[in-house]
């Protein structure tokens, strides 16, 4: 029993802390207030933000590098902050309701999803 508290511990402090994970890879990162999203450690945080149609979303590069927030091709909705420095942002207002994904054109392992109802 007493072993059992001490494992479910270990599990929640290396899980816990900041980290949104939604299924994306990448580094540890801390989800931006919403509606808006954090770029840190090659992820989108949230990588999955639900926002209601009118909204304006606002990217944030918190990395050291360079990224873009670029919608992929054939969506309905389209955006393409181009290259994005540290400590820039990117904002775009949402106004078809829809699911959009997004990606980063510098890393490939970074995808990243708009929730429009
Ligand atoms: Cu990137």
């Amino acid at each position: 029993m007493r072993l059992a508290r001490w494992i479910l511990i270990g599990v929640v402090g290396v899980g816990g802390a900041a980290c949104d994970n939604d299924g994306y890879g990448g580094g540890n990162c801390t989800s931006a207030s919403a509606p808006n999203v954090n770029i840190q450690n090659t992820r989108f945080c949230p990588g999955t933000r639900i926002i209601t149609t009118g909204t304006m979303v606002t990217w944030t590069n918190l990395d050291g590098t360079s990224h873009t927030t670029t919608s992929d091709g054939g969506s309905a909705d389209t955006w393409s902050s181009g290259n994005l420095v540290p400590s820039e942002t990117f904002s775009h207002q949402f106004n078809t309701p829809g699911t959009f994904a997004y990606h980063c054109s510098f890393h490939a392992s970074m995808h990243g999803t708009i929730v429009v109802n």
